[in-house]
């Protein structure tokens, strides 16, 4: 049985991969920040019904000796850092501790794996993010970066000891560059469950509006069930590598509220409004991704289409809403 031990577990993606990792039969790991809030942060897991089937361990990325003694404890074949301070607004707010978390958090784990299991493969969530202010209409994996956030910058040393420790130690280390992915179980603040959860309150009489940052912001979204499966197919490769994975389509924030809005039979138009509190000290304006590479090496392509994952967002979050009375 293959072992593999997830940080970020907690997270959209953490939860999507453990369903896919569970699937194939490991043992899967999660690495658990202490929480006042224990009762509550499994609920990603607990939504897709594998609660009790992850083995959560307790350490912190910002504490080398944690992750140390997981590695240890959990001997794993697969290491997959997801765990970071992921909300690019808020890293001009916490920008240190962005970095602490995202950047160095990364460091610590390629330490750890480096010192105790140095044979696991690993892998990095690296991001979109770090072409920012972009360099080439569709970015690939030689494109250069262009980080536009204290987030994506903690993000791009992140890539690059990751690459780095491959190149120096020959660690089967492999980084994902990946675009913006979605699910139900996305977090509230980012954009696109926050318009869904917005379009499910409207729609049940319990909200009247949508207050809303930058509509012309364009991102290639698919969703976290397809990318999940492509840091699953990275880590099965003879020989680690970075790889793009995206849809290759970029839509609007604004078509977006259009879609989620039509979904329910309403007019967004009736209900987005503009408040400069959601704008970004600098915006990343278009991200596309090309991810020809992961198509021809790993097989690898985006099989549910913004469309589907617009309506899968909104029917959910209906059902919560419709749930909670
Ligand atoms: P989430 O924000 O949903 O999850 C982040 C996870 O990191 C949570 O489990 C969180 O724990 C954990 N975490 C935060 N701080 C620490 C810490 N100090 N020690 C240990 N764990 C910590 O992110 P996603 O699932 O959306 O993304 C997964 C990864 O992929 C992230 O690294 C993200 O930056 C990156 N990424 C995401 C993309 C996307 O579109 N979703 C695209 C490209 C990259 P807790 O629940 O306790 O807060
Ligand atoms: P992003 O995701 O910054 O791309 O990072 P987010 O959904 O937060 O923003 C996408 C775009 O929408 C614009 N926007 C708004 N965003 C939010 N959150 N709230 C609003 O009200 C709003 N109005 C407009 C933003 O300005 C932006 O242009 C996500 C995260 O998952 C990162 O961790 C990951 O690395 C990247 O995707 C790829």
């Amino acid at each position: 049985m293959k072992r593999a031990l997830i940080t970020g577990v907690t997270g959209q993606d953490g939860a999507y991969l453990s369903q896919l990792l569970l699937g194939k039969g490991y043992k899967v790991y999660g690495l658990l920040r202490r929480s006042a809030s224990a009762d509550v942060v499994g609920e990603r897991l607990r939504w897709l019904g594998i609660l009790d089937e992850v083995e959560l361990v307790d350490g912190n990325l910002t504490d080398i000796s944690s992750l140390i003694r997981v590695i240890q404890q959990s001997e794993p074949d697969e290491v997959y850092n997801l765990g970071a301070q992921s909300f690019v607004k808020a890293s001009w707010n916490q920008p240190l501790l962005t970095g602490n978390v995202t950047a160095i958090g990364a460091g610590n784990m390629l330490e750890a794996v480096r010192l105790v299991r140095p044979q696991a493969r690993f892998y990095q969530a690296s991001s979109s993010e770090m072409y920012g202010l972009i360099q080439e209409a569709h970015q690939n994996e030689k494109t250069p970066f262009y980080p536009r956030s204290p987030y994506a910058v903690a993000k791009l040393y992140a890539h690059w000891l990751t690459v780095n420790y491959r190149e120096s130690f020959g660690l089967h280390a492999s980084s994902g560059i990946l675009f913006n992915h979605e699910s139900p179980l996305r977090g509230i603040e980012f954009v696109t469950r926050k318009v869904t959860d917005a379009v499910a309150r409207i729609k049940l009489g319990l909200a009247r509006e949508l207050p809303m940052g930058n509509l012309d912001a364009t991102r290639d979204w698919g969703h976290a069930r397809d990318y999940v499966r492509g840091m699953w197919l990275m880590l099965q490769q003879d020989t680690p590598d970075d790889y793009v994975l995206a849809t290759g389509r970029t839509v609007s924030v604004r078509e977006f509220c259009r879609l989620a809005f039509a979904h329910v039979g309403l007019n967004y138009q009736d209900y987005v409004r503009v408040d400069p509190a959601f704008l970004r000290p600098a915006e990343v304006d278009v991200l596309l991704g090309d991810p020809a590479k992961a198509k021809q090496a790993l097989g690898w392509s985006a099989d549910v289409t913004l469309e589907q994952l617009v309506a899968e967002m909104v029917e959910a979050d209906l059902a919560r809403h419709t749930a909670r009375g």
